[in-house]
């Protein structure tokens, strides 16, 4: 099902939220505030189900200038604007800035609506429509639907919805598969669930207990539950409007412009290139100029560094650097939007060409080129971004794109892992630190266990990940010498468990209690008290003995001595070599009962000593 978030964008007063009220019968002016001026003042959300099911997450900006930064929020996450103009007053100094804003943003899909053609005469109507058209002609907007409405009477109010599905229809789909991005708008704290955020969904899906990081704080939260325009969910999509209640963080450490992105992909920044675009009305703007830099909803300060001239003309492009005051979190082929420092305007905007940059020489030719490769799109750039957004490892079957492939694990920028599975270089290395750097500590809390089992590295550190996929990633950790391996679990590679001198004697104590247990061994809580150690510390002790072979563990988690072990198969073996036995006769021949019986039998069975024929098991 597509999911589609649908914008206003107009001047103040032109008729936006009266527009959305008519549309969905919701009235996204909530405050006290708004409601006393009557302008609106923060962003409005309204659901919106188109009569052919289609469902709109509705987002109402307000027009005002002096919540311009607010509006810049709202239009960075939309696929479709609602551009509104008002008949009686035409064209208005917000009109334009929002038609350049969403310019900028690359939101150029949409329907331009006419509002309040109920306070003009027909004559005056025309007027406005033939000065609407001659604007729109040097915008993206050139051809888009004009609807004349009056949301007092509802007139056109038929008609824009029937532009609204056609608009849909041609509108390609998010993908669910990219990893994951939310916008964050609002917070909030609800009695019972605690921190709740909103925001639009940008890329991937998020689903209930998923781990998330939240930018640029670097906190790691998560989804406790969530919601779809009130309703519950497990899961949500790409361009859908989401509640998202989390667990472990409070309000106070959330902002309006954070982002909630799939654990580990992203990284905050001082620094980013951008492809600037300066708008052809703005000032020429100087090497160095400090500018307000919008992205999503959040927001910056920032020096923008020229990289190959000291003047950019209005109108004109050319490769920079954002030196921000604080940091940002983009991805490739983001787009921002810059406004002046004062006075306060917008004066263009910028597609992310490297959102983690390294410092660059001004004027430096192969600094350039670079940039050039990445703003041209070529298909290899094209090909990397595209396995570097993936949540989980990237494959294809086409053996077209393999010399590309090659190309670019030879130039270092993605690693091809065991059976053709790629990944970023950069998140390989991220992958590799985060695992080699949890192993360290944890062999350092643990010194008896044999290692961290491999399940908890793949939920804990690449949740995404099918059982092949995090094979094949452990497969290339062993390859460089990261770890070493067992079928259960992982481990550095020159690590082995060892018992602390202190111990020893604890230790000795605990084998004896198995060794004095034979067939019936002791009971934890026993053990405990024997040997006078709590039991936290006695499954160390044991997870030990079982690694040096000194204990059995068997299936159900009864442990026996090796000892009783080997004499219960000698016992077995010496009666029953031939005939093979059943249950009740190792039962009997050794002494104990049903539970431990069928516990060492099964054991057996496991490590292929016996095979089973009906009740009867053979000796292999
Ligand atoms: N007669 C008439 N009045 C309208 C129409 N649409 C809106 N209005 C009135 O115009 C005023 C402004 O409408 P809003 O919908 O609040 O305008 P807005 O564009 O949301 O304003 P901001 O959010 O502050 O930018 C309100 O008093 C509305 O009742 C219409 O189609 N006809
Ligand atoms: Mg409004």
């Amino acid at each position: 099902m597509k999911h589609v978030i649908l914008g206003t964008a107009g001047h103040v007063d032109h008729g936006k939220t009266a527009l959305v009220r008519r549309l969905t019968g919701i009235d996204t002016d909530r405050l006290q505030e708004e409601k006393s001026r009557g302008i609106s003042i923060e962003l409005g959300f309204a659901p919106l189900i188109l009569p052919n099911n289609i469902s709109l997450g509705i987002v109402d900006v307000p027009g005002h200038e002096h919540f311009i930064k607010t509006m810049l929020a709202g239009a960075a996450g939309m696929d479709l604007v609602l551009f509104v103009i008002a008949a009686d007053e035409g064209i208005m100094p917000q009109t334009r800035e929002h038609m350049d804003i969403l310019n900028l943003l690359g939101v150029t899909r949409g329907a331009v609506v006419i509002t309040k053609t109920d306070l003009v005469d027909a004559e005056w109507l025309s007027l406005v429509r033939e000065e609407i058209q001659t604007y729109l002609a040097d915008t993206p907007f050139s051809t888009a639907e004009i609807v004349e409405v009056s949301s007092v009477t509802g007139a056109g109010i038929d008609q824009l919805l029937q532009v609204l599905m056609d608009l849909c229809a041609s509108l390609p789909e998010r993908s669910d598969s990219d990893r994951s991005r939310l916008a964050v708008d609002r917070i909030f704290t609800m009695p019972g669930f605690g921190t709740v955020v909103t925001g639009t969904l940008w890329s991937g899906s998020l689903s209930v207990n998923q781990k998330l990081d939240l930018h640029p704080s670097q906190k790691e939260v998560r989804i406790r539950g969530l919601q779809v325009h009130g309703e519950k969910r497990q899961v949500a999509y790409a361009g859908e409007r989401v509640a998202v209640n989390l667990a472990n963080i409070e309000k106070k450490n959330i902002s309006r412009g954070d982002w909630l992105a799939e654990a580990g992909w992203l990284s905050e920044s001082y620094r980013i290139d951008i492809q600037l675009n300066l708008l052809p009305d703005a000032p020429d703007m100087r090497h160095n100029e400090r500018v307000h830099v919008h992205h999503g909803a959040s927001h910056a300060l920032a020096r923008v560094s020229l990289l190959d001239r000291d003047v950019l003309p209005a109108g004109e492009s050319c490769f920079a650097q954002l030196l921000l005051e604080t940091p940002l979190t983009a991805v490739f082929g983001d787009r921002m939007v810059l406004r002046f420092y004062s006075p306060l305007s917008t004066i263009g905007g910028g597609i992310v060409l490297d959102p983690v940059a390294p410092k660059h020489k001004r004027n430096h030719a192969k600094t350039l080129e670079l940039l050039a490769e990445k703003a041209s799109g070529d298909t290899l750039t094209l090909l990397f971004h595209d396995i570097d957004r993936s949540p989980s490892l990237w494959t294809s079957a086409d053996a077209e794109l393999r010399p590309s492939l090659d190309k670019l694990v030879s130039s270092g920028q993605i690693v091809c892992l065991e059976d053709r599975l790629y990944l970023s270089s950069q998140r390989y290395c991220q992958l590799k630190e985060q695992v080699q750097t949890f192993l360290c500590a944890y062999h350092q809390q643990f010194p008896l266990r044999p290692g961290v089992p491999k399940q908890e590295l793949l939920s804990r550190f690449c949740p995404n990940f099918d059982q092949k996929e995090f094979k094949s990633l452990i497969a290339g950790f062993e390859a460089d010498q990261v770890l070493a391996s067992n079928d259960a679990f992982a481990f550095l590679s020159d690590f082995h468990p060892q018992l602390p001198a202190e111990l020893d004697t604890s230790y000795q104590d605990l084998l004896q209690c198995f060794i004095a247990g034979q067939y019936a061994p002791p009971s934890l809580d026993c053990v405990c008290s024997t040997i006078g150690l709590p039991l936290s510390s006695v499954e160390e002790l044991l997870s030990y003995a079982c690694y040096c072979g000194s204990l059995v563990r068997c299936e159900d988690g009864l442990i026996f001595s090796a000892e009783t072990v080997s004499r219960a198969e000698q016992t077995l073996r010496e009666q029953t070599q031939d005939s093979g036995f059943t249950l009740a006769q190792a039962r009997d021949l050794w002494g104990t009962s049903r539970k431990y019986a069928l516990a060492l039998v099964d054991y057996f069975a496991k490590s292929r000593l016996t095979r089973r024929s009906g009740d009867i098991h053979l000796w292999l």
